[in-house]
């Protein structure tokens, strides 16, 4: 049950019944993340959620063969990032199967149907890091439709200047070139070089943009649209932000070509010489989550 809906005059917070939250999501909550593109959801995981995420944050870490994407790498503001722990970390695929994850995003894109796109745990330690560069997910993603959506969950508290950043509206507009990872302090570094647009300067000009941002308690988490302008805050030098950021999508998802300069993001050989553009995203990368299928339920 949605118990309150507050805003920061930018946009809005929900507060959510964690025995169930995705029934507490209604036309008013869902209206507002279709316009906004972004919605903090309060309170909306368990804290055994929590547990089982923090477990699944420990194997990956303690996986040396898990490969570690490091940014500003060798520099006092490097962080990490760890792509599809799904298919390595038992508590991550148990997360992401059991939880009301999946039923919240169901909600959000207005459908009984969720896939798994992919999963990606941002690690920035004490000692000040860098932010995540301001970016679209969905320059990356070989895939096109409104039914695709992002949870971002923080297993740390964190004051507004550490949480991930939001410019309002902005999954309504184009879609830009993503940044090259090898150069995340050059806004103008492409990671395609080619067929889109680069993304302006937000962080230069930040008063001209509706940046949103939160602060957060674990078990709060923020669901946006995947095509939504979004840069990470740094951490200060005592902070620590551990976040899992999760991708799903619906029915009316479909293959979509991006520039052939580079692979995109995760990388899926094969997928490209079983679907051309415009196919449903149907493919064994990206497994159903909702309805489940038998041998992932309970009972
Ligand atoms: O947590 C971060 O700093 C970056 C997260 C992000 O870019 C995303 O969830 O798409």
């Amino acid at each position: 049950m949605t118990t309150d809906a507050t805003t920061d005059g930018i946009a809005a917070s929900f507060t959510l019944d964690r025995g169930d939250p995705a029934a507490g999501i209604g036309e008013e909550i869902i209206a507002r993340w279709e316009r906004d593109g972004v919605v903090m959801l309060r309170g909306a995981l368990d804290p055994e959620w929590l547990m089982l995420l923090e477990m699944g944050f420990q194997r990956v870490m303690a996986n040396s063969s898990m490969a570690k994407h490091k940014f500003f790498e060798g520099s006092a503001g490097e962080f990490q990032e760890t792509v599809r722990n799904f298919d390595t970390t038992f508590e991550i695929r148990r997360l992401l199967y059991d939880s009301p994850i999946k039923g919240i995003l169901g909600r959000f894109m207005r459908t009984e149907n969720v896939w798994y796109y992919s999963d990606e745990f941002f690690i920035k330690d004490s000692g000040g890091a860098e932010r995540t560069p301001w970016h679209q997910d969905t320059p990356y993603y070989p895939l096109e439709g409104a039914q695709f959506s992002s949870m971002w969950i923080s297993l740390d508290p964190l004051p507004r200047a550490e949480c991930l950043e939001y410019v309002v509206g902005s999954h309504l507009g184009t879609m830009y070139d993503g940044f090259n990872p090898a150069k995340p302090d050059d806004p103008s570094s492409g990671f395609y070089g080619e067929g889109l647009p680069i993304l302006p300067n937000i962080q230069d000009s930040r008063e001209d943009y509706p940046i949103a941002a939160w602060e957060v308690t674990p078990g709060d988490v923020i669901v946006s649209n995947p095509g939504i302008i979004h840069g990470g805050g740094p951490t200060l030098r005592e902070g620590r932000r551990r976040a899992l950021a999760v991708r799903m999508f619906g029915d009316d998802v479909v293959f979509a070509a991006r520039p052939p300069s580079r692979p995109t993001v995760p990388v899926t050989p094969g997928l490209g010489l079983h679907l051309k553009p415009g196919d449903p995203l149907r493919s064994p990368w990206y497994p159903r989550l909702q309805p489940p299928p038998e041998h992932e339920r309970y009972g």
